[in-house]
């Protein structure tokens, strides 16, 4: 039994966030998702278009995703990976070596991003339309 776990705001949920979710739970049996919280989103200076409700709700529907918590702090990742006993940290590959510290809790994963599309860009496209 093998714990996967991965983290962000998922915020206009897309297929590049699809994919790294499937690819994600391919690499363990349980996925597990660190929603980032409004107060995490504003330390990263970014602001979701959807409440955390309704992002966590979203999340919950995908098929490759068993459990979603608040994640409100860059320093809790270790943590959370002790306390829900994960073996697996899958990031997107624009996060490459951001998180290899993490190495000595668990093994730690960047996939290829997808390209071509991100929450900012469809923000951006949306605006654009109007
Ligand atoms: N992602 C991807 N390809 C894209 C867009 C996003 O593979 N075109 C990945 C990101 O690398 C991330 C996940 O999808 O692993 C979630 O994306 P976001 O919700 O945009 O999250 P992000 O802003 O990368 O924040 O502590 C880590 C951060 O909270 C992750």
């Amino acid at each position: 039994m093998s714990v996967a776990l991965t983290c962000g705001p998922f915020d206009l949920l897309h297929v590049a966030h699809v994919n790294l979710l499937r690819r994600a739970r391919a690499l363990g049996n349980t996925l597990l998702v660190g929603l980032s919280s409004d107060s995490f989103n504003a330390i990263k200076q970014k602001r979701a278009t959807q409440s955390y409700a309704d992002r966590d709700a979203v999340l919950r529907a995908i098929r490759y995703v068993d459990d979603v918590f608040p994640e409100d702090t860059w320093e809790q990742k270790a943590h959370d990976i002790r306390r829900y006993g994960a073996d697996i940290l899958v990031m997107g590959s624009d996060w490459a070596g951001h998180f290899d510290d993490l190495a000595r809790h668990c093994t730690v994963r960047y996939l290829p991003r997808t390209e071509d599309i991100s929450s900012s860009l469809l923000k951006a496209s949306i605006r654009a339309m109007q």
